[in-house]
């Protein structure tokens, strides 16, 4: 009996599959089957694959293979986010090329990706630093220009000295580099921006439509947008009456005549021109210099930080009160939120009230709580919404009455009005590095920055740079690369020198799958719009915010182009937990990898993939346990002896007539686990319970075969029950399921066979058949628990695919609902 030998089997059906083109689709075959766009987030080829990477794809492949065998047209692609820093480190230690670094790495990650038998359509593989690709991030630039969604300005930014780059916010993590963990300094450069910010207010519009995502990130990314409601206010410099106003945001208007006084951030432009010739000049510049001179560590962070500021010398004047107040510079106002300026209210700001005690400034609370049983807070702010008092005319209103008539007075007056400010800041998108899209632009003396015309495109990336890893961008050593005439007036001019953020190229990359060999467009509308939006996309939690913005950002972008007829890109979003050993992050300073690369030499693709999915639910961190992967392995090695020939003959249909109640109770069995399997992998994606009901059901079938099997009936019960454990298998462990699907005697292979289907009078649970029509006309039929809620009929119904080809696309106008009999979908034609 033996052991199967899963290197000879697997490296079989790898080859197989490779020469039959089993996962190749084809965009115009089949266009009445719906299709399901199956993604997974494309790695960086840092040159082997990690577990984590193997979880991902795993649960990735595990999907496409189910929803194919459920009747799906299912396109599964895979690529690589292929430019980078680690490839133009390596170049810089090791002498070699990037692009050859690149390619190298990309040659041996595809390899252990086919080991590991994903069912990828390699044919629409993609790699971003290929000029085929970039061309379009550099058309797609050349379009934000346009439209005025790229451009440039000067900007503090973040700095990393090791990495010699620019750091959008997103990739400071406590004030180091995200990288390689060095500090983070402030620098001001002239940077080219793209402006998410014109899209801040559909981001955030649009999270709760986003129903097919978790909670969790969604709140990430309301966090990280961070809308507010507010009141712009201006503010008579009292002392210079010609001055321009001081312009400051506030969500809480209704504290207004509790200003006590006025803080600039210590960048804000006005400073120098209020305290020139005051008393107090030298002592704000030497206080604005050091301040510019902190880190991001500090700015950032803010906690920490003691709150530390100077007098200006200069007054305001409050418009509603009139009343004189301070204007001060202080460490904890941020220029880049609001205005950069602030009325303080030290009566009900925490953050006033500590400043205002430091320099002993006055404190005046202006609201206090509603119920008057609830005592004012002695040694803090009271900060909450509450009633007013010592706000003259407006005493006794409560926060949100006061918030309005002190808008409606200010906006007749003209000095307030409402404003909506988000947290977003526009995309810092310039990299001084090598080894990213060339930015499609030019600088002539004349004509100032002038954009590449289209059909210069791609500006390729030039062969002769030097790389040291010191001083500024690597393309400015390249002559080659920087001459060029103006496009515009034909006169010398030198090229933009900036490479894009790598998430540039991540941020569209899905819809060039659809479409991955045109030539004359980043893709077609149409083929785009076969596939979109995405029906599954599953990666790292860690692109919560930057990736999955900036994605959603490019997808409403390309619909205000006419590109792409759609909102959001992502229908149903699963980010899987982290691998780790003996409870930590695999790393290598702790010594904890596990390879890939050994554990499928030591127990073959199939068992690696069998306990990524089975160690734990797909959201939840999974511990890498050896144990366990050699139980899944001896579970299979269980599976391959029951499929021995003596046991299982050929198919042969079940006699008609009596069955012993033993045969009975093991095709209810049978058929309990295709209901509860299906059930898993279609609503919730529980891969953990799934297999572990097929780990039930072979318990079955072994005690059923030790207690002997030999007649027709029994072997024929016999056989389904373990023809039925390879179908249900084959999207987890698919090489072995091939395998003892061949040996059980099938001639055609498992990629081509549909889901098995439960006979629910076998099944004998309590579960009904209910009808689903569109329009009144029958589409399909979906077996759920008796009493279900219409919610979950209806997202049954969807992952049918016959009815689910007549609701794309199309709006649901209304449902009919007859508990477990019938739900009739009316939808718009
Ligand atoms: C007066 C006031 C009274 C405020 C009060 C709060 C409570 P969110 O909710 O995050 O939008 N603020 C405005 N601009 C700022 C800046 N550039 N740096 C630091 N703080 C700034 O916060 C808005 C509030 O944060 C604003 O409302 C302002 O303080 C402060 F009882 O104005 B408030
Ligand atoms: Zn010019």
């Amino acid at each position: 009996m033996g052991e199967f030998d899963f290197t000879s089997i697997e490296s079989k059906w790898q080859r197989r599959w490779e020469q039959e083109r089993a996962f190749a689709v084809d965009n115009r075959t089949d266009p009445q089957r719906p299709s399901f766009y199956c993604l997974e987030m494309l790695p960086y080829p840092s040159g082997r694959l990690h577990m984590g990477h193997v979880r991902n794809y795993t649960i990735g492949d595990a999907v496409a293979r189910f929803k194919t065998a459920r009747g799906f047209k299912v396109l599964h692609p895979m690529g690589w986010d292929s430019f980078g820093l680690p490839a133009e480190n390596a170049a810089i230690k090791k002498g070699i090329h990037p692009r050859i670094w690149t390619e190298d790495n990309i040659s041996q990650m595809r390899e252990q990706l086919k080991q590991l038998g994903y069912s990828y359509d390699w044919s629409r593989e993609i790699a971003a630093h290929r000029p085929d690709y970039y061309r379009w991030n550099q058309w797609f630039f050349l379009k934000m220009f346009e439209r005025g969604l790229a451009y440039r300005a000067h900007r503090w930014v973040n700095w990393c000295s090791t990495c010699q780059t620019v750091l959008a916010n997103e990739q400071v993590e406590g004030g180091v580099c995200w990288r390689c963990s060095s500090v983070v300094s402030r620098k001001s450069l002239e940077q080219w921006f793209l402006r998410i910010t014109a899209y801040a207010e559909e981001l955030d519009a649009f999270l709760p439509k986003l129903t097919g995502w978790s909670d969790r990130v969604r709140q990430m990314q309301k966090n990280w947008i961070g809308r507010s409601e507010g009141a712009l206010v201006r503010f008579q410099i009292a002392d210079l009456p010609e001055a321009e106003p001081l312009e400051i945001f506030t969500t809480r208007l209704d504290t207004i005549y509790g200003a006590t006084f006025c803080v600039l951030a210590p960048e804000h432009p006005a400073v120098a021109r209020l305290c020139a010739g005051t008393p107090q000049e030298k002592q704000v510049d030497e206080f604005v210099s050091r301040m510019l001179r902190r880190d991001v560590v500090h700015q950032e962070a803010q906690l920490g930080e003691e709150k530390e500021g100077v007098f200006t010398g200069r007054h305001a004047q409050n418009p509603y009160t009139g009343k004189r107040i301070p204007i001060w510079v202080g460490n904890f106002v941020l220029m880049e939120y609001g205005t950069g300026a602030i009325m303080a209210v030290p009566g009900n700001d925490e953050r006033d009230r500590e400043f205002a005690q430091l320099y002993q400034l006055p404190v005046l609370p202006v609201v206090r709580p509603a119920d008057p049983s609830v005592a004012h807070p002695v040694d803090r702010a009271f900060t909450e919404p509450g009633v007013l008092l010592n706000s003259g005319p407006f005493d006794g209103m409560s926060s949100s009455e006061a918030f309005e008539a002190l808008i409606a007075q200010g906006e007749q007056q003209g000095f307030a009005r409402r404003m909506v400010q988000f947290r977003i800041r526009d995309w810092g998108v310039s990299r001084q590095r090598y080894w990213g899209t060339p930015i499609p632009m030019i600088h002539c003396a004349a004509c100032g920055v002038v954009p590449v015309p289209e059909r210069d495109l791609p500006v390729l990336l030039p062969e002769d740079v030097v790389l040291s890893g010191e001083g500024g961008s690597p393309l400015a050593s390249s002559p080659s690369f920087m001459q060029v005439s103006c496009p515009r007036c034909g006169s010398a001019a030198r090229r933009e020198t900036d490479t894009m953020d790598t998430f540039f190229d991540s941020s569209w990359y899905f819809y060039r799958y659809t479409d991955p060999g045109n030539d004359a467009a980043p893709f077609d509308s149409k083929a785009a719009g076969q596939w979109f939006p995405i029906d599954q996309y599953i990666g790292g939690i860690t692109h919560a915010i930057l990736h999955l913005i900036y994605c959603r950002f490019f997808t409403k972008v390309m619909r205000d182009m006419d590109l792409v007829g759609l909102d959001e890109p992502v229908t149903r979003l699963l980010n899987q937990g982290m691998v780790l050993k003996d409870g930590s992050a695999m790393s290598k300073s702790r010594g904890n990898v596990v390879e890939p690369d050994a554990m499928i030499r030591r127990y073959g693709a199939d068992t690696c993939r069998l306990f990524s999915l089975f160690a734990a639910p797909p959201e939840r961190d999974m511990d890498w346990n050896e144990q366990g992967v050699e139980g899944c392995h001896r579970f299979l090695e269980r599976v391959w002896r029951l499929s021995a020939p003596q046991f299982a003959t050929p198919d042969a249909p079940i006699p008609e007539g009596a069955l012993s109640p033993r045969e009975t109770g093991l095709r209810r069995k049978t058929h309990q686990t295709i209901l509860r399997v299906t059930e898993d992998l279609d609503r919730r994606m529980h891969f953990n319970t799934a297999i572990a009901a097929i780990m039930e059901l072979v318990n079955e079938l072994s005690a059923f075969q030790l207690a002997g099997a030999s007649a027709p009936a029994e072997l024929a019960c016999f056989r389904e029950g373990i023809g039925t454990v390879v179908r249900l298998l084959n999207p987890f462990a698919p090489h072995f399921a091939e395998e003892v699907w061949q040996r059980l005697g099938s001639q055609d292979p498992l990629v081509r066979q549909p889901w098995p289907q439960a006979d629910l009078g076998l099944a004998e649970e309590p579960r009904v058949e209910m009808v689903v029509q569109v329009n009144g006309k029958l589409r399909g039929k979906v077996i759920v628990e008796k009493g279900s809620a219409e919610a979950e009929v209806l997202e049954r119904a969807r992952n049918d695919p016959k009815v689910e080809a007549h609701l794309r696309g199309k709006s649901l106008l209304k449902t009919v609902f007859v508990p477990d009999r019938l739900l009739n979908l009316v939808v718009r034609e």
